[in-house]
């Protein structure tokens, strides 16, 4: 089974390559972009009504949207080492931390980097982000202070939450108004350093992403 990744730089589709590229997954690149009603190519607002990246097609033409959940099918597809065992306390700590990625930091995030797309008066996106800046260092406090200077999110080897964590960790580490924490630097540190990350993130920090 091949993948499309649709995608572009700097966006959510980070932690998608992050993962298919560890587990050499193949895969293609299909860059998206403008945003809402100029998303590029114009098509892609038929794969995805939300003209949001990433979305994960496969061979027989499902389609992906959300983050989280591409990473879940992947790993029940291809690594089911990365998930922990069904139905066992680490699980539900995984299941916790990225339904909590998911559903609370990655939306706060979206109000920093596209403030517009929470109000229609130009004059109100300073506040939208003033107080996403706020919400997000105390979303981000808390992971933090759960990951606590280890190098995994949940016990003790690698599980999907880490791939999740990954992006969000590169995007924090030098953004504007967030406070970085000395408790994620082994974590990043141990993960955005391997050969695979390294891959990923030579394509968003150049541009060539295709
Ligand atoms: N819930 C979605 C959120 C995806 C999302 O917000 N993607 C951003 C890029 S990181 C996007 O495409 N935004 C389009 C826009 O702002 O119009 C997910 O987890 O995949």
């Amino acid at each position: 089974m091949s993948y499309t990744l649709y995608g572009r730089p700097w966006s959510g589709s980070l932690t998608v390559e992050f993962m298919l590229e560890e587990l050499g997954i193949p895969y293609q690149r299909s860059l998206v972009t403008g945003y809402r009603d100029a998303i590029q190519p114009p098509s892609f607002a038929e794969i995805n009504p939300l003209r949001e990246v990433p979305v994960l097609v496969d061979d027989d033409g499902l389609v992906m949207t959300e983050s989280a959940a591409i990473l879940l099918l992947l790993a029940q597809r291809r690594a089911e080492n990365l998930l922990p065992p069904a139905g066992s306390a680490l699980q539900g700590e995984h299941l916790r931390w990225m339904f909590y990625l998911a559903a609370a930091v990655y939306p706060t995030s979206m109000k920093i980097f596209h403030p517009d797309n929470s109000t229609d008066e130009p004059a109100h996106e300073a506040s939208i982000l003033a107080r996403g800046t706020k919400v997000l260092n105390h979303q981000w406090g808390v992971v933090c202070a759960a990951i606590d200077g280890r190098c995994h999110m949940v016990g003790d080897s690698m599980t999907v939450v880490d791939f999740y964590l990954m992006m969000f960790a590169y995007w924090f580490a030098e953004m504007d108004g967030i406070e970085d924490s000395p408790l994620i630097r082994p974590f990043r540190e141990r993960h955005l350093e391997s050969d695979s990350a390294r891959r990923v993130l030579a394509r968003h920090i150049s541009g060539d992403w295709v």
